[in-house]
Order: C-alpha cells, then sequence, then structure tokens
C-alpha cells in the first residue's frame, strides 16, 4: 500500500515507519496519524511482526502537530473533534515500538517519541515542547509522559519556558535510553528491535504490558500485575522451550515469535 505522509517497509520481523513530509519538518497532521493508525494496525495484527521502528529524517523526527492545520480551531471544534485523542490508538499499540530520533523531536514530535517504548536518539537530536510559545500547553501526552519520564523540574522546566534539550541532557534525565551517532542511529535501533522480534512475542507483549504498569499505577497494584502475567507465561511451549534451551546449552527456537 502506498502512504503519502510515510515510508513503510519490513525488514525480517521488523516493521520500519519512516515519517515522511520533509517540506514541513515532518509536522503531524491528520493525514499522517491516519496513516500511521493504518499501519500499526497492521503490523500488530501481522504475526510476522514483532517489533516496530518508528524514524524520521536526519534533521527532523518531527518537529510537531502541525500548526498550519491547527491554527483555525475554535475551542467548539477542538472539544466536538475531540483534538489530539486521536493519538491515543498510536500510544495504544501493543507490540513494541523503539523511537529512533534524529534532529528536532518537538511538540507532538517528543510526544510521538514518548509514545513509543523507548527512544534511542542521535546525538544531533533535540527535544522540546515548545506549545507555550503558541499560546498552548501540549495535547498529546508531553505534560504527562513527560513528567513521568524525567520528573517535575525538568518537566516544568521544558513546558513552561519551551528550551530545547540536547540528546546528552535528555539521556541524561533518562529520556533517552541510548545516544549514538548520527550514521549508527536506524542500525542501532534496527539491531535493537530485532533482537527483541527474536523472543517469544507473548513473553515480549507481557513484559511491555508489565513495565507500563508502573508508569500507570501503584506499586502494590503494578506487583500485583507484574505476578499474574509473570505466572501466565508457564502456560506457553516458550517457556519450556527458553529454559530447556538454557539447561541443554543451546539456542531456543520459540515457537510463538
Ligand atoms: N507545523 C507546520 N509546519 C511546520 C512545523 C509545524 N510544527 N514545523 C516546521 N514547519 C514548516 C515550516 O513552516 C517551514 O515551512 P515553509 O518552508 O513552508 O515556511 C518548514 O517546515 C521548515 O521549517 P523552518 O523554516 O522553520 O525550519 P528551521 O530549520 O528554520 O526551524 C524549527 C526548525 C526550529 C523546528 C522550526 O520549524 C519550529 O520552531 N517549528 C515549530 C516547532 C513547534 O512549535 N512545535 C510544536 C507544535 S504544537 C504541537 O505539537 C501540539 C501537539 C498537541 C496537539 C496535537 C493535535 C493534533
Amino acid at each position: 500500500m502506498a502512504y503519502e505522509t510515510l515510508l513503510v517497509e519490513t525488514r525480517a520481523r521488523v516493521g520500519l515507519v519512516t515519517l515522511n513530509r520533509p517540506q514541513a519538518l515532518n509536522a503531524l497532521n491528520r493525514q499522517l496519524l491516519e496513516e500511521l493508525q493504518g499501519v500499526l494496525a497492521g503490523f500488530e495484527a501481522d504475526a510476522g511482526i514483532g517489533a516496530i521502528v518508528i524514524t524520521g529524517s536526519e534533521k527532523a523526527f518531527a518537529a510537531g502537530a502541525d500548526i498550519k492545520e491547527m491554527q483555525p480551531y475554535g475551542f467548539a471544534e477542538a472539544v466536538t473533534e475531540d483534538l489530539a485523542a486521536g493519538w491515543d490508538a498510536v500510544a495504544a499499540c501493543r507490540k513494541p515500538m523503539i523511537a529512533a530520533v534524529s534532529g528536532f523531536a518537538l511538540g507532538g514530535g517528543c510526544e510521538l517519541a514518548m509514545m513509543c517504548d523507548f527512544i534511542i536518539a542521535s546525538e544531533t537530536a533535540k527535544f522540546g515542547q515548545p506549545e507555550i510559545t503558541l499560546g498552548i500547553i501540549p495535547g498529546m501526552g508531553g505534560t504527562q509522559r513527560l513528567t513521568r519520564a524525567v520528573g517535575k523540574a525538568k518537566a516544568m522546566d521544558l513546558v513552561l519556558t519551551g528550551r530545547m534539550m540536547d540528546a546528552a541532557e535528555a539521556e541524561r534525565c533518562g529520556l533517552v535510553a541510548r545516544v549514538v551517532a548520527p550514521e549508527r542511529l536506524l542500525e542501532e535501533a534496527l539491531a535493537a528491535a530485532e533482537k527483541i522480534a527474536g523472543f517469544s512475542l507473548p513473553a515480549v507483549m507481557m513484559a511491555k504490558e508489565a513495565v507500563g504498569r508502573a508508569q500507570e499505577t501503584v506499586l502494590s497494584e503494578g506487583m500485583r500485575a507484574e505476578r499474574r502475567l509473570f505466572h501466565a507465561l508457564f502456560a506457553t511451549e516458550d517457556q519450556k522451550e527458553g529454559m530447556a534451551a538454557f539447561i541443554e546449552k543451546r539456542k531456543p527456537t520459540f515457537a510463538n515469535r
């Protein structure tokens, strides 16, 4: 299928999505959201895909939601259309998603990166929530996910001043999992995704779900959820195979990959 705002390919068991609106630094418009929702739904339904990488260009992962599209909106349309809510479907993807970020990840671009399970950044990456400079605030999770990722002080600094932070600062404060040289960005993200996609898919999906719970709930509830998921995995043949392979000193062959 051909998309106008995305480049989509599969590499072995990895789905790779490249945001592709170079004329607007990959600004996230309605069409891009609809196309991304469709691609992710397809990857979710495809048993041949075990992990997803979302990336942009060298200059911009995404410079935010499309300001030209949003500018005419009034309060009534924002409420009735539930502006920004469509992105919840992207965040709800159950397969692991890695954001490979080079250049600007601003506003909705930073928020899209944070919807992914972790971020691998190029040394050139710049993160920020500059919405305040436009007379608005983040609307795709920036005040919530950023605060959980980096804590109140740094989140307040970024959201209230609108300043950008570089990759080193983003890694220091826990927003980014790894920082790599620009030319190694995609290679590193694809290698991580391939590694994940080689494991038992039910275990991977439950690991994602369990870590996700830590963002949403209190410790005792999170522990209970983890325990149930942990127990459930003993019902899978992949648990038998994974442990047998360790004992027999060989590589496991997971059935549910
Ligand atoms: N929306 C629309 N177009 C954009 C955007 C954007 N967010 N960012 C860049 N562009 C366009 C520019 O208008 C320009 O187009 P043109 O050539 O037609 O004028 C082209 O991309 C290149 O941009 P610049 O010339 O500005 O490039 P520079 O290298 O000089 O600057 C910057 C790069 C610093 C990234 C600059 O483009 C910039 O500040 N962009 C806007 C960043 C921003 O404020 N982002 C937040 C947007 S609001 C948001 O994300 C809210 C999310 C929640 C709501 C979701 C609802 C759907």
